[in-house]
């Protein structure tokens, strides 16, 4: 961010343009509660107050102005509610700006909340999650992070981390006299347990990432055995065309819905085969690999009169990705299978619901106490668990205690870059960059 104070009235629109009955403005920093009253021409003795909004001596507005003393950045704020109309927002916007304000920059408000110590790092990213959460699951978690129960896991096993690093260093400074203040059996333990800590949540991620972003799910399997109409039955339209000539699907066919709580992206592709010599079928399979290699779960499909011969090989390939197995056209015959197999109708509609049960199971957040869905943190937590582990082997290896510090530092450090106990510049600026102005 250019740089600016932290206290400079700054000044955005807080709602999204387009239709709507009200805008909001949000002002914030020192004195701006005087600057609005200069613009209403009278002073606020209550919080909100109905009252006109003049451009010079032009009336531009009815508002309504919610005064905070100590508002969402921990500072002066005002908040205009106005009428939706383009003319009134530049206006109201332009007038504030004549009189001593300046725009605000991506997520600045937020920014300044945590610069002023509303909230940490995390609870920061965790209000853009918030309000771009469109699940249930995706709003608990974004929730739960805003509230701080990550914040408080992170903050323990730092403090944790300190109180090792000290009793060491101290060892350090006594070396001459041979002093062990702590058994280091009982410092490998702890790191041990820090460690499982953070592995538990950097593997929560792929849950955290599946609620946040979506889950990308290929139908695969070989010709005409209902992956289209698998995709129809689950976008509850005929998006793609069913016919019973083999290969009819070429191109990738895409659709969203939710099952489970979860946003699932459907990808119905091209069937798997080997003895075409139709260009275009061949090309579409081409793509099918690609959709298999970008899905975060497949769902394989075969026909009741497969036989498991012809698709072995499809198992193989599927087999180190999520996945979930599914015999269709139960309707024509009774017939079971090896292996872990759902059995459906597409045609009856039958036990389609046991797909979306085995979809909500596989992406259950149920069983992490704190569930990561921010990409920066987790790649921050594989660096602490490299560090932990780095610092693990010394200790076992009985390397001397300044190289077991540098690494338990490391992890110190890191943890701190998630929590924003320790930031720079860059850092706030390439996470407060994607967030909107007036967010
Ligand atoms: N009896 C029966 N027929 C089904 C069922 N599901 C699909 N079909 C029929 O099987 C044929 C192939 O269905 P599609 O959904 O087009 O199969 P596909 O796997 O997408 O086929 P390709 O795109 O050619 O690879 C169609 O004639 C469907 O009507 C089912 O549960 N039972
Ligand atoms: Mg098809």
């Amino acid at each position: 961010m250019k740089n600016f104070s932290n206290t400079d009235i700054i000044v955005a629109l807080a709602t999204p343009t387009g239709n709507g009955a009200i805008a909001v403005i949000r002002v914030s920093g020192k004195d701006c509660i005087q600057l609005v009253e200069s613009c209403v021409k009278e002073k606020f003795s209550r919080q909100v107050t109905v009252c006109n909004f003049y451009k010079d001596e032009e009336l531009i507005d009815e508002v309504v102005v919610t005064t905070y003393q100590k508002g969402y950045t921990c500072q002066e704020c005002v908040e205009i509610s106005c009428h939706n109309s383009q003319f009134i927002i530049q206006n109201i916007l332009t007038t504030l700006i004549d009189n001593g304000a300046r725009m605000a920059d991506h997520g600045e408000f937020t920014r300044r909340a945590f610069l002023n110590g509303r909230f940490d790092l995390l609870q920061s990213e965790a209000v853009a999650d918030l309000i771009a959460s469109d699940s249930k699951d995706a709003h608990d978690i974004a929730l739960q992070q805003m509230k701080g129960n990550f914040s408080q896991s992170l903050k323990s096993i730092r403090q944790d981390l300190i109180e090792i690093a000290s009793l060491l260093e101290l060892e350090i400074d006594f070396s001459q006299e041979d002093v062990e203040f702590i058994e280091h059996t009982k410092v490998i333990e702890k790191i041990k347990d820090i460690i499982s800590q953070i592995k538990k949540m950097i593997q929560s991620f792929e849950i955290g990432d599946v609620i946040k972003n979506g889950l990308p799910i290929a139908i695969i399997g070989k010709p005409n055995v209902g992956k289209s109409s698998l995709l129809n039955f689950f976008l509850n339209e005929d998006r793609a065309i069913v016919s019973n000539i083999a290969g009819t699907t070429r191109d990738l066919i895409e659709g969203e819905t939710f099952l489970g709580g979860i946003k699932c992206r459907f990808i119905d592709t091209a069937g798997l085969r080997k003895d075409t010599n139709d260009e275009i079928e061949i090309l579409g399979i081409e793509r099918t690999y690609s959709a298999l290699e970008k899905a975060k779960l497949v769902i394989y499909v075969i026909d009741v009169n497969s036989n498991p011969e012809n698709f072995n090989d499809d198992l193989a390939l599927i087999k180190d990705k999520p996945h979930i197995l599914v015999v269709n056209k139960i309707d024509l015959q009774d017939k079971k299978f090896d292996g872990d197999w759902i059995y459906i109708s597409t045609k009856e509609k039958k036990n389609l619901n046991l797909i979306e049960n085995k979809i909500s199971q596989i992406f259950k957040k149920d069983d992490y106490s704190v569930v990561v869905s921010n990409v920066r943190h987790y790649n921050e937590l594989k660096t602490v668990c490299k560090n932990l582990e780095d610092a693990q082997k010394s200790l076992i290896d009985a390397i001397p205690n300044d190289m077991v510090m540098v690494d338990i530092r490391l992890a110190i450090t890191h943890i701190g870059y998630i929590t924003g106990e320790i930031s720079n510049e860059n850092i706030l600026d390439s996470i407060f960059k994607n967030f909107c102005i007036g967010k």
